[in-house]
């Protein structure tokens, strides 16, 4: 792998790159490098969006590329698995003894006993579904769903829609409502805020639709601080209100779209009343949010993640997005929906992994730990972790850990850092940073594909990962193509399968807007993309694999024992987990006054969280911003940032989403209690409240 030429190594230079993390701004970055290392990280003027400020988490990045917990060499397990004791070997030793083991575990056992387990790692193009899928399709190993996030979001939005692109961020000015529902860009996307403040100041009105009060929340006109998991219900009381008070655009629905009269009849039950009841929230409220909704335009819906992480999830996702056909919001500038834009550019990794998938078995990730406890037929004997953290990431952790603590497993991790899942390695495998090797990133906020390019040398002797899956398949004889022999190749062999306007741009530019200029208005730059071109307001396959049907409501499965609902939304720390060895101080759980006070709870105590897959020790932090019956613990969190090494999926169960096979990171049911101990050490300069919402942006 080539980086910049000597005189960029050695003098001070700043380099033109994007962050590719996991986080829908995808900004543009420069980066300055003195001596071959990196001195500052900032954002830059080239991708508008990104207007020359970025988060404070990747302003920090330096310290995580060349911290303590930065994996430099391969290692070898040497004492007990989990303890993290290892010793250095090479690359060849560690390929060689992990090509090994794949042969012997299908001789003996079958391919399918092996399981790759990967998510998005840095999110780039290259780092995944490519080198990888060929490699694991063609030695046939189980296969792996990757169901960790947005499936169901993304389901309705397929299903609805055909995906088309969705409204960017500059067009919320021209927006007269917004309403962000079950999302807090203020963490995990910082660059909405100045465009829907900027809106607000022109006389926008604003909704937010969250059980917390975020910190836009606090901005808004209108607060619905709705119980998790109502939001289908809530939705489908405002498709009631619009078609019984003259809000549904009939002409539009006639013209655009088909099934509208199902979802009529289907949310015929849920009057205002009834659903402010299940939600519990003032019936006041909603009907003043489903009058605005009806009267106001150009609306906008900014919908979220944090709405499809429980039992109802599709169908919260489905009535949500269904809300701008039927309020005719649709064709004008800064109306429609925001939803992921990852299909903005119609492609398909199938274009460039060019091999076959195998008919194997599939295992859904929500359910890591089942598999590797219950699998027979074969069994899992060999899982091969890249791109993710599972033990900090995955539904019920306690079964994760579990699994991968049994004796007969062999398990491989390729990582960046020392992770709490590489701990139980038997092999590591170090891996490069974005600013180390070459990657697209393809926004998922707005519609751009930007380059992303090595910026420093690798650090020891980290690999990008299509040059790793290349060396692991040639001594497994297996084809890969070209695209393995640097990430250069692998960027050429991508860029090649990119529609060539993209190409030209991306190349010559290192951004490629995308459609419309990058701010397309639905349904007059994009159409939708199903079959007919029409809006489908009652998809039926959905309806058959939804469990009681769509647009019906599962109810709230809290219990005497297990009464409080808790949630684990992003925090402005870490993404996902990544990050988060930079935060060892201890996080707390937040909590209503008035579930703490019979609780004999006072901030700064500490609590039992528990229910009956876990527990979870750590300090409570009093906030009447989160509402009664809710405690909010941070997303991300390693295990050292508890008290006792267990985060909040130890209490998330692997139970999925009516659609899509998703997780319910929000959907726990816990009990508290208050814990005699010692004084915590806590972080001086981060107090805990700031945890649970705003991100720090520099402008
Ligand atoms: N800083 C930072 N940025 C990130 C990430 C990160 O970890 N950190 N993660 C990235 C990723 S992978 C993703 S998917 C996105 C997620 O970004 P968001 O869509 O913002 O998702 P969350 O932060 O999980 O939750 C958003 C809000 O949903 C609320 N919520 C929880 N349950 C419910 C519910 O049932 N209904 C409603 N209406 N609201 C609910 C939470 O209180 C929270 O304020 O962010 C990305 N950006
Ligand atoms: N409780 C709770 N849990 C959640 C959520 C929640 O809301 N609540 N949200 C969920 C969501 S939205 C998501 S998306 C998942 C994400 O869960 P994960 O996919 O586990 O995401 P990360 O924690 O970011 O882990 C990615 C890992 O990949 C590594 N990595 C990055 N780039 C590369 C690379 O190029 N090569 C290799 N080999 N490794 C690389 C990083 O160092 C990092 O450790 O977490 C989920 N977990
Ligand atoms: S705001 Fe998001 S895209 Fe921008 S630097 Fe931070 S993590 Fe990366
Ligand atoms: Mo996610």
């Amino acid at each position: 792998m080539s980086t910049a030429d000597d005189e960029l190594t050695w003098g001070r230079s700043t380099v033109d790159t994007v962050c590719p993390l996991d986080c829908p701004d995808t900004c543009s970055l420069e980066v300055a490098v003195e001596r071959g290392a990196i001195v500052s990280i900032g954002g830059s003027r080239k991708h508008a969006v990104t207007d020359g400020y970025i988060c404070g988490k990747v302003r920090r990045f330096g310290e995580r590329v060349y911290g303590d917990a930065r994996l430099t060499h391969p290692l070898v397990r040497r004492g007990r698995r989990g303890d993290g004791q290892f010793a250095r070997t090479t690359w060849d030793e560690a390929l060689a003894t992990i090509a090994g083991r794949m042969v012997e575990i299908r001789g003996t056992w079958g391919a399918e006993a092996v399981l790759p387990f990967s998510y998005g790692g840095s999110n780039g193009l290259l780092t995944q579904d490519t080198v990888d899928a060929r490699l694991f399709r063609q030695f046939g190993a189980t296969r792996l769903a990757r169901t960790v996030c947005a499936v169901p979001t993304s389901t309705a939005n397929q299903a609805l829609y055909g995906k088309m692109p969705s409204v960017t961020y500059p067009d919320y000015r021209h927006a007269r409502l917004i309403v962000v529902w079950g999302a807090n860009p203020s963490s995990s996307g910082i660059h909405l805020i100045p465009h829907i403040k900027a809106a607000q100041e022109a006389g926008a009105a604003l909704v937010v639709i969250d059980p917390r009060r975020t910190n836009l929340a606090r901005r808004a006109d209108l607060h619905l601080a709705l119980k998790p998991g109502t939001d289908v219900v809530v939705a489908l009381a405002v498709h009631r209100y619009l078609f019984e008070h003259g809000g549904a655009d009939e002409p539009f629905l006639a013209a655009h779209a088909e099934g509208a009269d199902r979802l009529r009849e289907r949310c015929a039950e849920w009057t205002l009343d009834r659903a402010a009841e299940v939600a519990g929230i003032d019936p006041e409220l909603l009907e003043n949010f489903a009058e605005m909704y009806a009267d106001i335009s150009p609306a906008i819906i900014r919908c979220g993640w944090g709405l499809e992480r429980n039992r109802n999830g599709g169908n919260a996702a489905l009535a949500v997005l269904a809300l701008p056909a039927v309020g005719g919001k649709f064709g004008v500038r800064g109306g429609g929906y925001s939803m992921s834009n990852t299909a903005a550019w119609n492609l398909s990794p199938e274009s460039w992994i060019a091999r076959a998938e195998p008919d194997t078995r599939v295992v859904n990730m929500n359910r890591l730990g089942r598999a590797l406890l219950e699998m027979r037929d074969p069994p899992i004997r060999m899982l091969f972790v890249y791109n993710c953290n599972p033990v900090a990431t995955m539904p019920n952790q306690n079964r994760v850990i579990e699994g991968l603590s049994r004796e007969d497993l062999f398990t491989v991790v390729f990582e960046q850092v020392m992770t709490d899942t590489a701990k139980f390695a038997d092999v590591i495998l170090p891996a490069t940073t974005f600013l180390e090797s070459y990657d697209v990133a393809q926004s998922y906020g707005s519609t751009n594909l930007q380059l992303a390019r090595p910026v420093i040398e690798p650090v020891g002797a980290a690999r990008p990962n299509v040059e790793v899956f290349a060396e692991l398949a040639e001594r497994l004889g297996l084809d890969v193509g070209a695209g393995g022999a640097s990430d250069v190749e692998a960027l050429l062999e991508l860029t090649a399968a990119l529609p060539e306007e993209a190409r030209g741009e991306l190349m010559d530019a290192g951004i490629a807007v995308g459609v419309a200029g990058g701010a397309p208005v639905q349904f007059v730059d994009v159409h939708p993309r199903t079959r007919n071109h029409k809006v489908r307001l009652f998809p039926e396959e959905l309806e058959r694999e939804s469990p009681e049907g769509i647009y019906r409501y599962r109810p709230d499965p809290a219990t005497r024992d297990h009464p409080l609902a808790l949630i684990s939304p992003s925090t402005g720390k870490t993404v996902n987990s990544t990050l988060g060895e930079l935060r060892a101080h201890v996080a707390s759980l937040q909590m209503h006054p008035d579930d703490a006070e019979p609780r004999g709870l006072a901030t700064g105590d500490t609590a039992r969280v528990f229910n009956a897959l876990g527990e979870v020790h750590c300090p409570v932090e009093l906030d009447a911003g989160i509402r009664r019956g809710t405690v909010g613990l941070p997303k991300g969190l390693w295990r050292m940032s508890t008290l006792n090494g267990a985060t909040a999926n130890a209490l998330v169960s692997d139970e999925l989403t009516d659609i899509g096979g998703g997780a319910v990171f929000n959907d726990a049911r816990v009990q508290v209690a208050r814990v005699l101990t010692a004084t915590l050490e806590r972080d001086e300069e981060a107090p805990a409240a700031a945890d649970h919402d705003r991100d720090t942006p520099v402008h």
